[in-house]
């Protein structure tokens, strides 16, 4: 086996131990573990300023983050979503009564094309959610455009794109809000987390009010909320890895380097590369393989697995190939063509800050081996 312990896509990036321990001391100290506490406000505050956005508003995961956004932006009927994405942008609006159509991608950058996504437009469309998959920028002002030709609200699901820019602005400021997710396996985590990043604050106020169920004061509920508040806990680990995001960052570029010059010339597969090379979170290595060797990715990522490298299959089959939508739409896949080759031949490896570029270089020349290796069968 090439690695005695398993190196995982998504092994969480950590910060410092003893300061983790400083601010939880301090949670014990003061007795507040929860509802918008010191640690949450200055997390709040710090990532607002990070983002250059006025507001963000922190919650218990990025799922939760969605549904508030999508109840705040008042979207109903039919939103359009790409299906190439993590199950949770679809069920988001299910989970609320709405239908999400299924857009197609672009072949090349993986995130939804507006072209697509103009050709479900009905007068039920409410809404637009563009996934920046990846972490690389969903193409905003394509969108943004189409948005404002049919009057309907764009949000952007940023659940993969923390701390990663567009045109010199940073992800977090498109749309009428964006959504993060800071789960365990993101690029920064908090423990479970995620926020509502916008600058509107009237859309602001109301998703700080939906999340801690309506009150907007003692005894005064204005309107339905839920309870998606974070804690101060993970606040704490939030604040701890801001601190060391520049190590993170530094590590996975490393990586992503140490993969590109590996499959650099390869004829059996394509490494995505992001829009700089030098700055970004770079959370996922994402192969596509080229046609000739794409019948053997499952083949592939079982070989990975034998040898302790837990390769995945993100995000296949795509959204519409899952329930409920697979039995709700069972024809969707006719007007999806570049979602079902993309899934259909992308690998994600290892990556962060548990694994050095070393074993990247050596996951490379293992995944070039083998699929030399079919490609000669
Ligand atoms: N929108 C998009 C586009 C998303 O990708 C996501 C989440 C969301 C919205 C929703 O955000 P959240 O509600 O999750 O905040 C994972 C994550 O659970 C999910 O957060 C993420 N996207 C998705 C892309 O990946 P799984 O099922 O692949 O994760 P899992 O549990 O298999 O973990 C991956 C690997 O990481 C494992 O092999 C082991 C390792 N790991 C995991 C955890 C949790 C660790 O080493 N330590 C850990 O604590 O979904």
């Amino acid at each position: 086996m090439m690695f005695p312990e398993p190196l995982h896509v998504g092994r969480p990036n950590l910060g410092s131990r003893s300061e983790f321990d400083r601010l939880v001391d301090g949670i014990f100290e003061r007795d507040w573990l929860t509802n918008a506490g010191p640690l949450v406000l200055d997390l709040e505050r710090r990532i607002a300023d990070f983002l250059g956005v006025r507001h963000c508003v922190t919650v218990a995961n990025g799922t939760i983050a969605l549904e508030i956004a999508i109840r705040a932006l008042g979207l109903t009927g039919e939103v359009i979503v790409p299906s190439y994405t993590f199950i949770a942008t679809a069920h988001a609006l299910h989970w609320q009564g709405i239908t999400p159509v299924f857009a197609d991608i672009d072949e090349q950058t993986h995130n939804i094309d507006p072209e697509s996504a103009r050709s479900f437009i009905t007068p039920k469309t409410s809404g637009i959610i563009g996934v920046h998959l990846w972490g690389r920028p969903a193409p905003v002002q394509e969108l943004q455009a189409l948005a404002d030709a049919y009057g309907l609200e764009l949000l952007f699901d940023a659940a993969h794109a923390f701390g990663n820019s567009h045109g010199g602005r940073m992800i977090g400021s498109f749309g009428r809000a964006e959504i993060l997710s800071f789960h365990a396996t993101k690029f920064f985590n908090t423990f479970e987390g995620g926020a509502i990043v916008t600058n509107d604050d009237d859309l602001a106020e109301q998703t700080r009010l939906m999340r801690n169920f309506g009150f907007e004061d003692f005894d005064k509920v204005v309107f339905p909320g839920t309870n998606g508040k974070m804690t101060e806990v993970c606040a704490a680990m939030g604040l701890v890895n801001l601190d060391s995001m520049d190590f993170f960052c530094a590590r996975n570029i490393e990586n992503h380097l140490s993969y590109s010059q590996v499959f650099e010339a390869s004829q059996t597969l394509r490494l995505c590369q992001y829009d700089s090379p030098v700055a970004g979170n770079h959370q996922y290595v994402v192969v596509e393989l080229s046609p000739a060797v794409s019948e053997y990715r499952d083949r592939l990522v079982a070989d990975l697995h034998s040898e302790n490298v837990r390769a995945r299959r993100y995000f296949w089959p795509g959204c519409h190939n899952m329930e409920p939508y697979k039995s709700l739409f069972p024809h969707a896949g006719v007007h999806l063509p570049n979602t079902a080759l993309v899934a259909e031949r992308v690998v994600v490896l290892p990556t962060g800050s548990s694994v050095k570029p070393d074993d990247c270089r050596r996951i490379g020349e293992f995944v070039l081996s083998r699929l030399d290796s079919y490609a000669a069968m």
